[in-house]
C-alpha cells in the first residue's frame, strides 16, 4: 500500500484529475467519500478550514489541492514519471491555463447549462465559489451566454485536438503524464455534465481517441475506507514532515512562524491557521492541532495560494 487516503467524491471534476495521476502511477490507494457540499464535519478536523475536494492524506500529513497531491505522488512515486521527456516545469506552466481559464469556462458551461435544475443549496454554494458574491446574477449571465462560452472552450479543446493529431498517443508522446490528467478531467467533465457535451466533442476525432486510451489507464486500484478511520490514522500518527527553511523566501516566510494560507484572490473565508513546519519555492506546510486529528501538517501549493502572517 501506498498508505495514500484521498477524500474526494465520484462526480468531482479535480479529483479525477488526481484519480488519473494514481492510474498513471499504478497506486494501490484508500478512497474516501466526501460529501458534494459543506458541512464536511470529518474533513474539517485534517485540513483545519480548507473544503475544496479533493484533499489526499497519508498518515498526519495532510495535502490541499491538486498542484500539492500531484507534486507529492510524484516525489514519493518518481516512476513511471509524470514528466516523460522531461517536461517537469511547462508541464505545472500548463496547469496554470487547464486549472485557470479554462477550468472556469467549464465550470460556468455546466452550472449555466444546468440552470434552475440544478439543486438549490448545490447552486447556491458553488455559485458563491466560483462566481463570487453576485452568483445568481452571474449564473442568469452565464446560462444567456452559452454560446459565446462554447466558443470559448471549443478554441482551446481544439488546440488539445491539435497536439493529439499529430501522431501522439498521449501529450508527451508515447507514455502518458501530468498534461495528460489536466487536460482529460475537463474534457471527463464536459462529457459527462454538459448535455450537448458528447455531441460537441464529437469535432476533436484526435482528442476522443486519446481520451479513451486516457480513460483505459483507470484510476490505480482503489479500496473504500470511512471517513472515521482515516482520522484515526492521522490521529495515530505523527507528520513525517521534516522542517525545512529557504533563505530566499521573498515574504520571509520561515519555520516556526504563525500564518493563515487560503486560496489566492476568492478564498477569504477558508484560510487555514498554523505554524509553518516547512517552506520552500513550492510548497508551505504548517502544524495544527485538532482534538479529532491529533497534530497534523497540512501541505499547500505556493502558486495560487496567499499565505499571511498572523499579526502579535
Ligand atoms: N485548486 C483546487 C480546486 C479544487 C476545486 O475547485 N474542487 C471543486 C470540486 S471538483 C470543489 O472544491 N468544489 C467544492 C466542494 O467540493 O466542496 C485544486 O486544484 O484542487
Amino acid at each position: 500500500m501506498s498508505g495514500i487516503i484521498l477524500h474526494h467524491y465520484p462526480q468531482s471534476p479535480v479529483s479525477e484529475k488526481v484519480r488519473v495521476g494514481l492510474g498513471i502511477k499504478g497506486l494501490a490507494w484508500a478512497s474516501v467519500e466526501i460529501p458534494r457540499i459543506p458541512p464536511k464535519p470529518l474533513l474539517m478536523p485534517l485540513t483545519g478550514g480548507y473544503r475544496r475536494t479533493p484533499v489526499m492524506q497519508i498518515g498526519a500529513d495532510i495535502y490541499c489541492d491538486s498542484q500539492c497531491i500531484l507534486r507529492e505522488i510524484e516525489r514519493r512515486h518518481p516512476e513511471p514519471t509524470f514528466y516523460p521527456g522531461g517536461a517537469a516545469g511547462m508541464a505545472w506552466g500548463v496547469g496554470r491555463w487547464t486549472d485557470g481559464e479554462l477550468f472556469s469556462q467549464v465550470i460556468k458551461l455546466v452550472l449555466g447549462a444546468a440552470g434552475d435544475a440544478l439543486p438549490a443549496d448545490f447552486a447556491e454554494d458553488r455559485g458563491r465559489l466560483y462566481l463570487g458574491p453576485d452568483w445568481a446574477e452571474g449564473l442568469e449571465r452565464a446560462a444567456a451566454d452559452l454560446p459565446h462560452i462554447a466558443a470559448q472552450i471549443r478554441g482551446q479543446f481544439g488546440w488539445i485536438d491539435q497536439r493529439l493529431a499529430e501522431g501522439r498517443r498521449f501529450m508527451l508522446g508515447e507514455a502518458p503524464g501530468l498534461p495528460d490528467a489536466l487536460a482529460y478531467y475537463l474534457v471527463w467533465f464536459v462529457r459527462g455534465r454538459w448535455p450537448e457535451g458528447p455531441g460537441f466533442l464529437a469535432q476533436f476525432p484526435a482528442l476522443e481517441a486519446w481520451e479513451a486510451r486516457v480513460r483505459a489507464i483507470g484510476h490505480g486500484r482503489p479500496t473504500a475506507m470511512d471517513a472515521e478511520a482515516a482520522l484515526a490514522v492521522a490521529r495515530t500518527a505523527q507528520p513525517e514532515t521534516q522542517e525545512a527553511a529557504d533563505a530566499h523566501d521573498p515574504q520571509g516566510l520561515a519555520p516556526g512562524m504563525e500564518v493563515t494560507i487560503a486560496p489566492d484572490l476568492d478564498g477569504g473565508e477558508e484560510a487555514v491557521a498554523g505554524t509553518i513546519r516547512a517552506v520552500n519555492r513550492e510548497t508551505v506546510a504548517v502544524l495544527r492541532e485538532d482534538p479529532r486529528a491529533g497534530r497534523v501538517c497540512v501541505h499547500f501549493p505556493r502558486v495560487g495560494y496567499r499565505v499571511t502572517a498572523t499579526p502579535g
